[in-house]
């Protein structure tokens, strides 16, 4: 009575041997499907996994086979039928704790990845290799000891795979290599909002620290600072959204320099796109950045130097209910900042204006305004909007006479003479918005900067290590410029790892000589052709849009569906008038383009540049330093005119670059449900993570290669006993290999100048062969055992 296990792997390597020529892998879009069940002999009675409209896959027992169609037993009631080619055998051989590397699993495909990482995950094991990649599912709870100091000492040194799937692993590889081969690497981490990029970036900052860091004598200044840039840059930079209390709203790439004797010696952060629009728009139950809700829980001595109260009190902050973030405290949080900011070099003069300038924004957000006598004109709605423009004078140290000028009038220009003109309320508003999102965006970039210098920068340094902290792939019921720029850094991102996945992979099949015709794969260069190509890509596009004063988005959506008619990854929707779609790697997402234009000009109003420039605080001015003389002469408005996706686009470039002088580590983090709670793993949407985070095109391309590399001696000492007679001829290790894989009639299967290149799903068979051995072996002691009693 056989094991149907190995009777299924066997159907599996006899099936190997013709569905995969070389030349089968056109590429990593190429239509490759992972072994299902049609391809096994043996169908009745086996163990399979089967799609459900619910948790995405369940497991039953086949009953009957008709034709495509299989009846699949789930429980004890209930049967479902489905087409074969979606039903796929179950790994039943796996131990109950799961493979801590996917490409242990004997069957690869969907269901069977998402039940290993289930299965890990409620025993808390949140990390998962998956060939070069490290899966973090996050936890939603503090582990305990999974990050103390112990942790880290056991992981120093260890060689990958040695301990349990980790993050401090995967930075010890990157330390590592920098170390004794003198390679930058770099770490990039990505997942959608929520799933965990920050705290697992956190973690690897602090074990970078740990293994970079200096004995007390020395003075731990330079790591220091740099883990303090952390709850400054949250403080500026993270919101509560829907989907995760502390979301960054930017991007973040950190990297640390190391000097010879592998000691941190300086670092640079870079940061990308903060979420202007959140200063002074946010919707229920959402909340603004942190900082204006810690600076409401100051000492009182601060709040009434800053003429503050409750949250509830200012228009910034009381378009959402939510002011209070559960097992968080805001006046604790300011404390903490501010010593942190400590760390990092602000001053107290500095501090004491940085959040001067967070309450003139809180006040500039009470001023409204209402008609004035003339037409198309406005004025103060009353005298509490009067109070806050007086303390928002007060507090930026300008001239309030001004400050209303600023955000009321506009000068025009002509060659003739200059006109003043009035804005009517409503332009007036956006005046206002306008002053306050360029404050503070100027607000964050300044805390970067002076983060940077005081760290400073290791001019001698050879090698770091860098940490991506980026936004995942967003696809949401409305999407918009921000969505665009982002998923337009995640093309950017998969192109990266498409090419490093391959590049590497093959890399090592040249270098053991295998027979392998190199894979020019089919990348998704032409979706970033359609996005950032220039001339002729929607940025470009959209840019040219922006500088015409006609255009409209209307205009601009037509000038796209005319450029892309033919695009293939370009679609314009049948219902809308405006939107358009794009065909990501990860899916298609649709563009609402009515924000396009305004989202994409960054351009100071002339007016308030004037006005902050000439601020009597020396910081104030300092964030708006005069622009050249030729802008400030020109009238021409487009001049001013500075494109944000063409700045983004520029900045992608360079992180490209360095990030392609690095040797790359992936970790893919996945938010197992949207509760925040614990142990809840939400089957659907942690596939669909999955699939946008290419990480079933990973595993996919180990499958169509050959995923498994053994040493010959490492294959003999474990498969020897399957040919026992070739292992007592004396040959030399490389010859009892190829006897072995002929007389197994392992097709496909290379042999390399020092290791054997297995196809995907041979060593499962091999593994089942020397199971039946072993216990063939056993069985016959027992009976010799038997007999002799
Ligand atoms: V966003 O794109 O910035 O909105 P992230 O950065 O991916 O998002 P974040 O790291 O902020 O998510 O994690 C969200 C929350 O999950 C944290 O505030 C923690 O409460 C929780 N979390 C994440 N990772 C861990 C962990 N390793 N251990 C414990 C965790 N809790
Ligand atoms: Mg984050």
């Amino acid at each position: 009575n056989q094991n149907p296990k190995t009777q299924i792997s066997h159907a599996l390597a006899v099936r190997f041997t013709g569905i995969f020529p070389a030349s089968v892998v056109s590429g990593i879009t190429a239509e490759f499907k992972f072994l299902g069940l049609e391809h096994f002999d043996e169908k009745e009675g086996s163990h399979v996994w089967v799609e459900d409209p619910d948790i995405a896959w369940i497991d039953g027992q086949v009953i009957n086979v008709k034709g495509d169609e299989v009846e699949v037993q789930i429980s004890d009631e209930k049967t479902v039928v489905a087409n074969i080619s979606k039903v796929y055998p179950k790994d039943e051989d796996t131990p109950d704790g799961g493979v801590d590397d996917m490409t242990k699993l004997s069957y690869l495909h969907e269901p069977g990845v998402l039940h290993n990482l289930a299965r890990r995950y409620q025993l808390n094991k949140i990390y998962t290799y998956s060939g070069g990649i490290l899966i973090a599912i996050n936890p939603f709870q503090r582990l305990p000891d999974l990050y103390d100091a112990h942790m880290m000492e056991q992981y120093k040194g260890a060689p990958l795979g040695k301990l349990n799937p980790h993050v401090f692993a995967i930075a010890d590889v990157a330390f590592r290599a920098m170390r004794y081969e003198g390679k930058s690497n770099s770490i990039l981490v990505s997942g959608e909002s929520g799933a965990g990029k920050t705290e697992t970036t956190k973690m690897l900052m602090q074990y970078l620290a740990y293994l970079g860091g200096r004995n007390g004598a020395e003075g731990r200044t330079v790591e220091q600072q740099v883990l303090e840039s952390n709850p400054v840059l949250e403080a500026f930079g993270n919101a509560k959204t829907v989907r995760n209390n502390n979301s960054s709203r930017f991007g973040k790439f950190v990297e640390l320099q190391f000097d010879k004797h592998g000691r941190i010696s300086g670092a640079a952060i870079r940061t990308y796109l903060l979420e202007r629009s959140r200063v002074c728009q946010i919707s229920d139950p959402e909340r603004n950045y942190h900082c204006f809700y810690l600076l409401c829980a100051a000492p009182q001595e601060e709040i009434e130097k800053y003429k503050l109260g409750h949250p509830n009190t200012f228009h910034y902050l009381n378009q959402s209910n939510c002011y209070e973030l559960v097992g968080v405290s805001d006046a604790h949080d300011y404390l903490a900042t501010r010593k942190a900011m400590d760390v990092v070099g602000i001053s107290q003069n500095e501090q004491d204006a940085i959040f001067r300038v967070v309450a003139a924004i809180l006040h500039l957000g009470n001023v409204t305004f209402t008609k004035g006598e003339d037409i198309d004109s406005s004025v103060l709605e009353n005298d509490v909007s009067k109070f806050h423009l007086q303390t928002a004078a007060e507090l930026l140290m300008c001239d309030p006479n001004a400050l209303e000028d600023a955000l009321l009038r506009r000068v025009m220009v002509t060659p003739e003479e200059v006109i003043k003109r009035s804005l009517d309320p409503d332009g007036a508003l956006v005046s206002r918005d306008g002053l306050a999102k360029t404050i503070y965006s100027r607000l964050f970039d300044w805390l970067v900067d002076k983060i940077n210098f005081t760290i400073g920068q290791d001019p001698n340094s050879k090698s770091l290590i860098g940490v991506l902290d980026i936004y995942g792939f967003e696809s949401f019921k409305t999407n918009s410029f921000e969505q665009f720029c982002i998923n337009f850094t995640n093309e950017k991102l998969q192109q990266h790892f498409n090419q490093h996945v391959f590049k590497t992979e093959q890399e090592e099949y040249i270098k053991e000589e295998i027979d392998w015709s190199y894979i020019e794969f089919v990348d998704n260069q032409d979706v970033l052709d359609l996005i950032e190509k220039k001339p002729g890509g929607i940025i470009a596009l959209l840019d040219e849009a922006c500088m015409f004063p006609k255009s409209t988005h209307e205009t601009f959506s037509e000038k796209l569906y005319q450029t892309f008619k033919n695009h293939k990854r370009f679609i314009k929707p049948k219902l809308a008038r405006t939107d358009f779609t794009i065909s990501h790697y990860a899916g298609e997402v649709q563009y609402q383009s009515d924000q396009f234009l305004d989202k994409n000009k960054d351009y100071v109003v002339a007016e308030h540049q004037d006005l902050l420039t000439a601020s009597q605080c020396p910081f104030v001015a300092a964030l708006f330093p005069p622009l050249p003389e030729e802008t400030t002469k020109s009238s021409n408005k487009s001049s001013k005119f500075s494109s944000i996706g063409s700045r983004f686009k520029q900045q992608l470039q360079q992180l490209m670059e360095t990030l392609n002088s690095t040797e790359p580590h992936y970790i893919r983090c996945v938010k197992p449900n949207n509760h925040f709670q614990p142990t809840i793993f939400e089957n659907a949407s942690i596939m669909q993570q999955l699939r946008c985070g290419g990480v079933l095109e990973a595993i996919r391309i180990s499958c169509s290669g050959y995923p498994t590399h053994k040493t010959f001696s490492e294959f003999l000492h474990r498969f020897g006993l399957l040919a026992p007679e070739i292992l007592e001829e004396n040959n030399d290790e490389m010859v009892a290999c190829k006897k072995i894989v002929d007389k197994l009639g392992l097709a496909g299967a290379q042999i390399g100048k020092t290791k054997l290149f297995l196809r995907s799903g041979q060593m499962a068979d091999l593994d089942s062969q020397r199971a039946v051995k072993l216990s063939g072996a056993a069985k016959t002691i027992q009976a010799k055992f038997r007999s002799h009693n």
